[in-house]
């Protein structure tokens, strides 16, 4: 593999994922396509060496360009999506055109040229479990999404098992858990609650934030990529997880203690409608069957390391905090 085109690669995951191509195998050119919406900053790349990459600025929906770059990729691996799920219940359209629609044109390319494809999707196409259920998703769970957002994500996975049965497409698919890490747009949980702290601002904790999510170092979600791209088998679904399961209490209430604030400085606000109650993933196939093992196994250290990437990063997060909570406030969370 010499060529790797990777959509979505100015977001959070993808261009922490060309980063670590970028310092893991550094005689890989990577193509990044990204329409740099709301979500993505062309300076997420800034680090990546010269001759590295080519920055493409353009939509996944557009077929005629996705044609073009796909012809001279080896491998695709698909990041490209709307992502956040507040969102997509005050407007799930961009979610459909983005994550179906393109998803739609990413498998017409890879199909048309023959090219390897990986698919990257979350564990909420699963729905969500009770807070006791003895076990977690793994690949042979039921699809039960409960957003727009997770819906979408479904479709996407649906789209590329049938193109992998129907056309011989060379694809796999991983469903993640939450990631966390730098550069993770502030609309989301984590960075939403460390900037309003460094603004000293109330966080916010929806429901009764028992909640609990299945939470990643970012690093960990791209070294799990790397090995299903290259050693995984076709056809093949991967979860990926490291096993982390938090109340969204018990991630607020560390945050303000890394921060140095009281335990209850925090506002409960309304829940999110449909909200999934609980997530958490069986990792086994990828641990045995690939040998993939997360890295970054102490959760408080990994958030003590983001916490500082945001405290020393204002300038990157301040502009966007402000859109994102007026989008917030127009929600009424
Ligand atoms: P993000 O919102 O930070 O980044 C998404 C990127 O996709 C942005 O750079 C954006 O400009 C780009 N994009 C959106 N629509 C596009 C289009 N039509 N054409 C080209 N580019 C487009 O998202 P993220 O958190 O980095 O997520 C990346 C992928 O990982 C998504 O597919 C998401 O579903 C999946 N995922 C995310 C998580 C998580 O916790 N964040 C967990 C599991 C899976
Ligand atoms: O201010 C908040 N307060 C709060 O209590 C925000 C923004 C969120 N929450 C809750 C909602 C969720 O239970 O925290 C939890 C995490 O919320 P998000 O960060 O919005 O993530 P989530 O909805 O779990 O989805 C994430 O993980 C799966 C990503 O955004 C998805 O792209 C990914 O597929």
């Amino acid at each position: 593999m010499r060529n790797l085109l990777v959509t979505g690669g100015a977001g959070f995951i993808g261009s922490n994922f060309v980063q670590w191509v970028a310092e893991h195998e550094p005689g890989l050119h990577v193509t990044v396509l990204d329409k740099l919406t709301y979500a993505g900053r062309r300076e997420n790349l800034a680090g990546a060496p010269d001759g590295l990459l080519t920055f493409v600025e353009g939509d996944i929906c557009d077929g005629v360009l996705l044609d073009e770059l796909v012809a001279r990729a080896d491998a695709i691996v698909h990041f490209a999506a709307e992502t956040h799920n507040d969102n997509s219940i005050s407007d799930p359209a961009p979610f459909v055109r983005a994550n179906v629609e393109g998803t739609f044109h990413v498998l017409e390319a890879a199909r048309a040229h023959d090219v390897r494809l990986h698919h990257i999707s979350t564990d909420e196409v699963f729905g969500d479990l009770a807070l006791d259920d003895p076990v977690r998703f793994t690949e042979e769970s039921p699809y039960r999404p409960s957003s727009p957002y997770s819906s979408t994500k479904a479709a996407s996975d649906l789209l590329v098992r049938a193109w992998v049965r129907t056309y011989g497409v060379r694809a796999t698919i991983s469903n993640c858990t939450n990631n966390y890490g730098p550069r993770q747009h502030v609309e989301k949980l984590i960075p939403r609650t460390i900037t309003a702290l460094l603004c000293n601002e109330r966080p916010k904790l929806y429901g009764d934030g028992r909640n609990v999510r299945d939470w990643i170092h970012v690093d960990d979600h791209s070294s799990a990529v790397w090995e299903i791209l290259t050693r995984g088998r076709i056809g093949e679904t991967y979860l990926i997880g490291a096993g982390c399961e938090k109340s969204n209490r018990e991630v607020m209430q560390a945050i303000l203690s890394a921060m140095g604030c009281p335990g209850d400085g925090f506002d409960r606000v309304s829940d999110r409608p449909g909200h999934d109650l609980r997530s958490a993933v069986d990792a086994s196939k990828l641990r045995c069957e690939l040998g993939w093992e997360p890295m970054h196994t102490d959760f408080s250290a990994g958030l003590a390391e983001t916490i500082a990437w945001y405290r020393d990063h204002e300038s990157w997060w301040r502009p966007d905090r402000e859109a994102a909570e007026r989008r917030y406030a127009a929600q009424g969370s």
